[in-house]
């Protein structure tokens, strides 16, 4: 699986700080710390409260590049922030995120195009986040019709099917592991699988029990990247093993620390 670290987001309170400071070596180090955990990608999100979200955009990813030419997703729900992140990025960047709302797409398949990024779509639109399995696959069909004609690449795209808080909407957690069975199936090449892991335990008891477990089940059902917190050891040690027991790599007696190397 990749896995996308989700700690520099303005949503946590050091970050938040980090940014209004202009503290690079706080960034930088958060950057490195996730790339060390075994993260392949970084999210970088500026957090909903500060002033000026696309010079705070500039800001964080001209930082994060002085220290790695990792693969960023650059997470906002503005245009404006997206492309100062594209732009600042260079070549290796992600869209995180349009929906399928046709405003949405208008606006975001032409920056991926423009900056040969991948997107990640959540699948919602005009009338929100659906119930169900079957309502999710609708919208992700229609986003991936409208990336074919906008001439991106299936395989370009990753599909969010929207976790939301186990505590708020308990029966949507089945409900999103069946769209990620549904997914692969839309086009070929296949569209890839990402979830907000997190979301899954915002608000709740045993945070990390239910990242973990969620993840596990996520993943057996061929979910392909996850944002999610690299820091922590239990859950990619519960990565890692999920993915030795579905066979994607070979079992040695010291399987944690070979496929850490
Ligand atoms: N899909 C996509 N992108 C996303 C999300 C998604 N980006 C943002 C988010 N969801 C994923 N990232 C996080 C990051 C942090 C938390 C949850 C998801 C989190 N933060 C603590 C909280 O809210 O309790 C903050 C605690 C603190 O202040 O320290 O849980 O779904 N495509």
């Amino acid at each position: 699986m990749q896995v996308i670290g989700e700690r520099i987001n303005g949503m946590f309170k050091g970050v938040k700080k980090a940014i209004v400071d202009k503290d690079a070596g706080a960034i930088q180090k958060l950057a490195k710390a996730q790339l060390d955990a075994g993260a392949h990608i970084l999210d970088v999100n500026v957090g909903p409260a500060v002033a000026d979200a696309v010079s705070a955009m500039e800001w964080l990813v001209n930082t994060i590049r002085e220290v790695t030419p990792a693969l960023l997703a650059i997470d906002s729900p503005k245009t404006d922030v997206l492309e100062a992140g594209l732009k600042a990025a260079g070549e290796s960047a992600i869209i995180n995120s349009t929906t399928g709302q046709k405003e949405k797409l208008d606006s975001i398949l032409p920056l991926a195009v423009k900056y040969g990024a991948s997107i990640v779509a959540l699948t919602m639109d005009e009338k929100g986040i659906p119930r169900d399995a079957a309502a999710r696959g609708e919208i992700a069909l229609a986003i991936v019709a409208a990336a074919m004609e906008a001439g991106i690449p299936t395989d370009n795209l990753y599909i969010d099917p929207i976790i939301l808080p186990c505590n708020v909407a308990q029966p949507q957690c089945p409900q999103v592991l069946e769209a990620i069975k549904q997914v692969p199936l839309l086009a070929d090449p296949k569209p890839k699988t990402v979830l907000g892991l997190s979301n899954v335990s915002q608000g709740t008891q045993k945070r990390e029990l239910i990242n973990r477990t969620y993840l596990v089940m996520a993943l057996a059902m061929g979910l392909d990247a996850a944002i999610m917190d690299p820091l922590d050891s239990d859950l990619m040690d519960a990565a890692i093993t999920a993915e030795l027991l579905l066979n994607k790599h070979i079992y040695c007696d010291s399987f944690l620390q070979a496929y850490r190397k």
